[in-house]
């Protein structure tokens, strides 16, 4: 088997299924990485997300029989909505970051990545495989960067020269060998854009992350918001961009290659007032197909709840008394006590008041106690 040549032909025909740049990595052991995540789990820096057993994640050989080579993809998703919608007062808006726009980037990604495996198997027969996006043991960043996709920046994501930081990252172990490209150079520099930006402070250093404190992963928590971070959080209602629209990289870049991943303005920057009182099936509805809605519809409401805190925004105040009073969720309902407080004035005063006196929940009673002494 020509391997090189083999090589070329994947390349070219990743070209003919949109696949917007890949890479080749050998699958050797990630050592600098299983120092990196340990320190990590050390530091407590960890979100919860990740594959909790360290060794599959640094061993492709651990998770594959004979691994030779990983092929690393990336796919370009916009960064600018083509028609937007704007939110204003008494019709406030969140904003679900750009990477839950359009089409779950992991059907799209997995999409392609079965094609390539399809036309692999037919050129070679000894070949076997296993794709993963995101949700597999490896570091999709790690793997990319090997791959000569991208460097990875101060801002912990990959940036390609072509795309910037803007792309999902998905990738194939087999047991081919096929010649693995070099990483490229990082453009970093002196720039500390992304760190002096970051609103919780949660890029520690260049590279280092405290997933714990970033917004992206916060927004994904399904208790209590921690008081700390609800002023941060402004009117994001899934993950964060700040880190990358500050990034002199990611200027001017917006690319529009995928028809699947164009947003719906109305979904990625949906009213707040209706999503605090929505059902399951209207949730599924506008959200279901969104990466964004993988958590499901309470941390969303939640942060909805937050947004209007955030906006000040006094029509809001009957729904969210609504869901001081009527809702089945502690959290919901002790966010609500927080953000009438915010928002204030007497008839909220009164409403907590009388919530006091109803709540039988301890920490909603706490979240109302302390909305209470905020307004006298
Ligand atoms: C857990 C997770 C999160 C967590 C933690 C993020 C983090 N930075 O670790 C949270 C929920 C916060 C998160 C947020 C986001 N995520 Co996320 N997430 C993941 C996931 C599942 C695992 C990441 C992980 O293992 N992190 C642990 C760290 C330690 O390792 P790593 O970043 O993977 O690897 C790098 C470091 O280890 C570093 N490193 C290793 N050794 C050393 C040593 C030194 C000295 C230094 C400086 C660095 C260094 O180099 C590696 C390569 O860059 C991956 C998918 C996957 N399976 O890999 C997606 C993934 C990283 N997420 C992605 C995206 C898009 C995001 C968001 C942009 C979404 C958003 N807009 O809100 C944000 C970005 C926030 C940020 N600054 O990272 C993309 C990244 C695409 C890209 N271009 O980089 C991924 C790859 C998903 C995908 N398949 O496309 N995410
Ligand atoms: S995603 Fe937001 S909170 Fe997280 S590191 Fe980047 S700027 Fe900070
Ligand atoms: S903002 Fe500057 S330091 Fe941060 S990732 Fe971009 S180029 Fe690197």
């Amino acid at each position: 088997m020509d391997y090189r040549a083999l090589k070329q032909e994947i390349i070219e025909y990743s070209r003919e299924i949109g696949i917007d740049k890949i890479g080749f990595a050998s699958a050797a052991p990630f050592t600098e990485l299983k120092d990196r995540l340990l320190r990590q789990q050390a530091l407590d820096y960890q979100s919860g997300f990740e594959e909790k057993d360290i060794n599959k994640r640094v061993e492709p050989s651990r998770i594959f029989d004979e691994p030779r080579s990983i092929i690393a993809i990336a796919l370009a998703y916009p960064s600018k909505m083509r028609e937007s919608v704007k939110g204003k007062q008494g019709a406030r808006r969140g904003i679900f970051c750009r990477a839950s726009w359009g089409e779950d980037y992991h059907t799209v990604l997995r999409d392609r990545l079965s094609k390539l495996e399809a036309f692999i198997a037919a050129k070679a027969p000894e070949a076997h495989f296993r794709s993963m996006v995101d949700t597999g043991e490896l570091s999709d960043r790690a793997v990319a960067e090997r791959a000569g996709i991208g460097w990875s920046g101060k801002n912990t994501s990959i940036i390609t020269p072509e795309f910037g930081s803007y792309v999902y990252l998905g990738e194939m172990i087999t047991n081919l060998p096929l010649e693995p490209d070099k990483p490229i150079e990082n453009r970093c520099g002196t720039c500390t854009k992304c760190l002096d930006a970051c609103p919780t402070g949660a890029l520690v250093q260049g590279g280092q992350l405290n997933a714990k404190r970033c917004i992206a992963f916060l927004t994904q928590t399904k208790d209590f918001m921690p008081a700390e971070f609800r002023d941060k959080l402004g009117n994001r209602l899934y993950g964060c961009d700040t880190c990358q629209t500050v990034c002199p990289e990611n200027k001017g870049i917006d690319f529009h290659l995928h028809e699947e991943m164009e947003p719906d303005p109305e979904a990625v920057k949906p009213l707040l007032e209706p999503l605090v009182s929505m059902s399951n099936k209207e949730f599924k509805q506008t959200f279901g197909s969104m990466s964004g809605s993988w958590r499901g519809k309470k941390p969303i409401q939640r942060n909805a709840i937050i947004a209007l805190a955030h906006f000040k925004e006094e029509s809001a105040l009957p729904s969210l008394m609504d869901v001081l009073f009527h809702d089945v969720r502690p959290v919901l309902r002790g966010t609500a006590a927080w953000a009438i407080a915010k928002i204030g004035g007497e008839k909220a005063r009164e409403a907590l008041i009388l919530a006091k006196e109803k709540e039988s929940d301890s920490a909603v009673k706490e979240e109302i106690e302390k909305g209470i002494s905020l307004l006298n």
